[in-house]
């Protein structure tokens, strides 16, 4: 079956425990403490992040579906017949579904995610409805370099895909670092398709990270989970809360898990200290301007060819075709 030809595909590069129990010994151990946010993506991670996109506050999902919607036919002749679409931080796969169906002949597509489970389900999901599509997945995480399997059809041109504001994620370095190694993986007459979620007021943007159902501090928290899990850590989940805040002086979401009460956390042979309200930063989500964004373009050397944005009263979101 073509899901059975997906999976066959598949490169398995899943980091490592010993390189998820460096990254979290290391994080907490430098000042301020921090946790890579990527470590939030196991498969329950992912699973609770599909449900924050289907809260009523967290918008830039279903902002981002509408307006894909409009933009595709335009990107579609853009971007031409016979694409390779690559993906970072695939997720769900449910954007990918619309890129491919208003794609000219789509060749192959290749989803890098970091969580297996979830790029597994998607690829299940999406392999039956594409069967002219080479599945090629890589469970990765996209910010290590990554060798792009090549398709059967060699002369298919690339179209990264990065959208959800995941780019937001990263600080300036991080990005512009990012930026230019998908620079490379487009190759010369390469395209990438990038959201991005835009400055807006502050009572939009912490409602949309601290939801009335508390599905965002369930997924912050459960990066905890995963540690205890994964490397034998041994927070207390409950000993934790989330929080998170937009600082305009940075133009960006920082969320923090903070500690409760005074506690000692060990990990193997380290023991880490909490003093009451100490923090934990352990994801940013930039929001940008049109002028934040040209400089990590003109630091990666990409150029925008086309831009659609959100109209009033929509939540601000944008998408930008990049080329070199
Ligand atoms: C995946 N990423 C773009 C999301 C964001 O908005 O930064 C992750 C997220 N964290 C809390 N809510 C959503």
């Amino acid at each position: 079956s073509t899901v059975h030809a997906a999976r066959q595909a598949l490169t398995d590069l899943t980091p490592s425990r010993a390189r998820v129990l460096a990254d979290a010994v290391a994080g907490l151990s430098s000042q301020p403490r921090r946790l890579p946010s990527k470590y939030f993506y196991d498969g329950a991670g992912s699973a609770l992040f599909e449900q924050i996109t289907r809260t009523p506050e967290y918008y830039p999902t279903r902002t981002e579906l509408a307006l894909l919607d409009r933009c595709l036919p335009e990107v579609a002749t853009a971007v031409g017949a016979q694409v390779h679409v690559v993906e970072l931080g695939s997720g769900s796969g449910r954007k990918t579904a619309l890129l491919l169906d208003a794609l000219d002949e789509p060749v192959a597509y290749t989803p890098i995610e970091i969580s297996r489970a979830a790029l597994l389900a998607s690829i299940d999901h999406l392999a039956p409805a594409l069967p002219d599509v080479e599945m090629l997945p890589v469970c990765a995480d996209f910010t290590q370099p990554v060798d792009v399997p090549e398709p059967e059809n060699e002369a298919a041109r690339r179209l990264l895909f990065f959208p959800g504001s995941t780019l937001g994620n990263f600080d300036h370095d991080e990005a512009v670092a990012l930026l230019r190694a998908m620079r490379q993986t487009m190759g010369e007459h390469g395209l990438a398709l990038v959201g991005i979620d835009l400055h807006k007021d502050t009572a939009t943007l912490e409602a949309a990270y601290n939801d009335a159902a508390g599905i965002t501090a369930a997924f912050t928290i459960n990066l905890l989970r995963r540690l205890n899990n994964e490397i034998g850590s041994d927070f207390d989940l409950q000993g934790f809360h989330h929080r998170a805040r937009y600082s305009v002086a940075n133009l960006r979401i920082e969320t923090q898990l903070v500690s409760d009460r005074a506690q000692d956390v060990s990990i193997e042979d380290h023991r880490f200290h909490f003093a009451p309200g100490d923090a934990i930063q352990v994801e940013y989500s930039h929001k940008y301007t049109e002028a934040s964004f040209q400089r990590l373009l003109d630091a990666a050397g990409l150029q925008v060819m086309a831009r659609w944005d959100t109209i009033a009263p929509e939540p601000a979101f944008g998408l930008r075709l990049l080329r070199r």
